[in-house]
């Protein structure tokens, strides 16, 4: 831990980035730390999006702040790059182009298939998730807290613990959100605008996801496929598919959930949910792809019906 701060204290500037497809943990990770950050070193700390923010984030304060990935362009020596709730350090998407630029690079992360990728690598992967472990080195290290960062903070562990009942919801990510609590924090807003909030564009992509929805043994796996064609007809973004997985998962009798996402023509993207049992991320990584005991995915160049079949027969494998 203190070698972080050592690392901070020498470098020039901060860079703070998290993933491609980002949810509540990648933002509300990153908005929080470089909040944080911020308050101590200032205009050395740049936050940047690897992609497009989701719209429901936008309440978040100073979700304003995130530059683009030009700002790599100017990348200054002696400059770290902190990575937030990266698995791997492909999931920081085109700002790969420019890792060779940084002198160290920091890890930090929650996956319990992470890649060991950084320079210096804090990985817990009993935390629920990345908030968690920002959380904690807030802090180990007296850093600011404050009910913006706890906004952030709280964003992200309620997102990734699909608020606080995924069995990744320990005593301790309970303790952590009562103290966030503490500081007064918008919770109904976080609520409305996370969970309520929902656009046209998503309930019509989740109509036609559930119209293709198919279950197989004996209603333990429900699968759906989701092409560009139902896409361009509902107007849905990627962020719309957000819950699919989860919805087909919470069906009774359902014990593994899979949504196949077309990309391109010969690439889909894969998203895998267990109830109980199946440990999905062995699925996903067989294919490449990583993730949790209870949450996995993985992309790969196939159409949707190779794609599907591909994934079904390992799941039936391990469904025996
Ligand atoms: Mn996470």
């Amino acid at each position: 831990m203190n070698k972080i701060i050592g690392e901070l204290d020498r470098s020039k500037m901060i860079y703070l980035i998290s993933h491609i497809n980002p949810d509540g943990d990648s933002i509300g990770s990153l908005v929080a730390l470089g909040s944080t950050l911020k308050e101590i070193y200032k205009d050395k700390v740049i936050l940047i999006k690897s992609d497009n923010i989701p719209r429901k984030f936008n309440f978040l304060t100073n979700i304003e702040t995130l530059s683009d990935l030009n700002v790599l362009n100017n990348i200054r020596d002696n400059s770290v790059l902190i990575t937030l709730d990266c698995g791997d350090i492909s999931r920081i998407g085109e700002a790969y182009n420019y890792i060779d630029k940084f002198k160290k690079i920091i890890n930090i992360d929650h996956h319990i298939s992470n890649t060991n990728f950084g320079d210096i690598n804090i990985i817990k992967s009993d935390a629920s998730s990345t908030g968690e472990i920002v959380f904690d080195i807030i802090k180990e290290n007296n850093l600011l807290l404050n009910k913006d960062i706890a906004n952030a903070l709280y964003t992200a562990i309620s997102t990734d613990t699909g608020s606080f009942i995924y069995d990744n919801t320990t005593s301790k990510t309970h303790r952590i959100v009562a103290e966030l609590l503490d500081y007064d924090i918008d919770k109904d807003k976080i609520i409305y605008e996370i969970y309520q909030n929902r656009s046209m564009e998503k309930t019509n992509i989740f109509i036609q996801a559930i119209k293709h929805l198919e279950f197989f043994s004996n209603n333990r796996i429900g699968i759906t496929v989701i092409t560009k064609k139902m896409m361009n007809e509902t107007n849905a973004k990627s962020e719309d598919l957000d819950g699919i997985v989860e919805f087909i998962r919470d069906t009774d009798g359902v014990e593994i959930a899979c949504v196949i996402k077309e990309l391109e023509n010969d690439k889909v993207k894969v998203s895998l949910r267990s109830k109980s049992r199946i440990n999905v991320s062995e699925i996903a990584e067989i294919f490449s792809g990583g993730g949790h005991i209870r949450a996995a995915g993985y992309t790969i160049e196939s159409n949707v019906e190779v794609a599907k079949n591909k994934v079904l027969k390992e799941i039936i494998k391990r469904l025996r």
